[in-house]
């Protein structure tokens, strides 16, 4: 599976009023999916969480053991490279 990156924005559409659209906007984040193998239980998980979160620009990290579905919110778009050696790090694989 390819990476997809897509742009999205942290924080609900909701009850947002109009002056806060320029802090809505400056909170925008990026959301990257990635489909790691080799995840058996949740101390993978936890291994692989643990080791992505840590990368710079790194937001957020939630693994899915079930699908080894990666999603990873950052601030800024992140190397793929990076993602796929702290991943590497942790004992598991990206899959492409
Ligand atoms: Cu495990």
């Amino acid at each position: 599976m390819t990476p997809s990156q897509r742009g999205g924005v942290g924080g609900g559409l909701r009850d947002i009023p109009p002056w806060g659209i320029l802090i809505y906007t400056m909170n925008a984040t990026i959301t990257t999916t990635y489909t790691v193998t080799g995840m058996t239980c949740g101390h993978c998980v936890a291994a692989v969480t643990e080791e992505v979160a840590t990368l710079d620009g790194v937001i957020g990290v939630d693994v899915d053991l079930a699908t080894g579905q990666m999603v990873v919110t950052s601030s800024r778009p992140l190397d793929d490279h990076v993602i796929t050696a702290a991943v590497d790090e942790a004992g598991y694989a990206v899959s492409r």
